[in-house]
């Protein structure tokens, strides 16, 4: 693992989903920013996959189940070689099949999602296929904080140990922040790490810009089959990599302006 390169990385998506994200008028770039060192570090380092063979049969799986915060899911493919970079330029324009939330006729993307609460429990089966098949891919399922509302991933909390599913990872993108409120002012999720412990899960908690250490968790959590599944809580910041942006409930919906554009992209230059 080269810290150095996967920070890079991390960069160029943010800058190319913040370019998409200006052109298009669109929102959700709280969301993006605040999971971008994770997809880095997942495609950089984590995830056997190819960009050249899309399907391969026994590539893992990463399920973005936040489907709203799909410009950074985009640009990391792009700027992996899974289409090229040019095509970005039609994200959210009329005709495209880069919608404004993740789209499985992108390649590299497992399913559409954008209505909260549905990746995991299809995690779950893509799971459950790979050990009646006998097959060696993880399922990973990237999910937002106030995702967790939503009743169907509590079902899947339920399912997934007594399946014994240890070929799952859950990552909770915990940037404290929703739509139109702070999580604890919604509903409040604490103690989260004591509820998925009483689910039967493997718990990790990790700073989620730190890229050595999301490294070492999601590679360990990755590598264990010990009949448990695992779900790592990402402790992150919404809009991190741009001071106006950070930690404001107004950058889920709000679209950059030319002269924020500017400034954010020079912050991350
Ligand atoms: C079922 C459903 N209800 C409502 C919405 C509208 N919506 C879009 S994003 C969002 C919540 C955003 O907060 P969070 O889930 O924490 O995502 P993040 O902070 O990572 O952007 C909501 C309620 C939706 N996409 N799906
Ligand atoms: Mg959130």
């Amino acid at each position: 693992m080269d810290a150095k390169s996967t920070t890079y990385l991390a960069g160029e998506i943010r800058k190319t989903a913040l370019s998409m994200v200006y052109e298009a008028k669109s929102s959700h770039i709280g969301g993006a920013f605040s999971m971008a060192d994770i997809l880095a570090v997942l495609y950089e380092d984590v995830l056997h996959v190819d960009p050249s063979e899309p399907k391969m049969v026994d590539r893992d799986r990463l399920l973005l189940s936040k489907g709203h915060a799909c410009s950074a899911l985009y640009a990391v493919l792009g700027l992996k070689g899974f289409f090229p970079m040019e095509s970005l330029a039609s994200y959210g324009q009329d005709g495209s099949s880069f919608l404004t939330h993740i789209s499985h006729y992108i390649p590299g993307v497992e399913i559409s999602a954008g209505s909260l609460g549905h990746g995991l429990p299809i995690a779950c089966g893509l799971a459950l296929a790979a050990k009646r098949k006998a097959r060696p891919w993880t399922t990973f399922c990237l999910m937002s904080d106030g995702e967790l509302d939503e009743g169907s991933n509590w079902e899947s909390f339920l399912l997934a140990p007594q399946l014994g599913l240890d070929n799952l990872v859950v990552i909770i993108d915990y940037n404290k922040i929703q739509s139109l409120g702070f999580v604890k002012d919604v509903i409040d999720l604490e103690p989260l790490i004591q509820k998925f412990e009483a689910f039967k899960w493997e718990v990790f908690t990790i700073d989620g810009h730190e890229i050595q250490e999301i490294y070492t968790t999601l590679s360990s959590a990755k590598a264990a089959r010990n009949g448990v599944p695992k779900v790592v809580i990402a402790h992150t910041v919404k809009g991190k990599g741009v001071d106006f942006m950070e930690n404001k409930l107004l950058w889920h919906y709000k679209s950059p302006n030319a002269t924020e554009y500017q400034q954010a992209l020079g912050q991350l230059d």
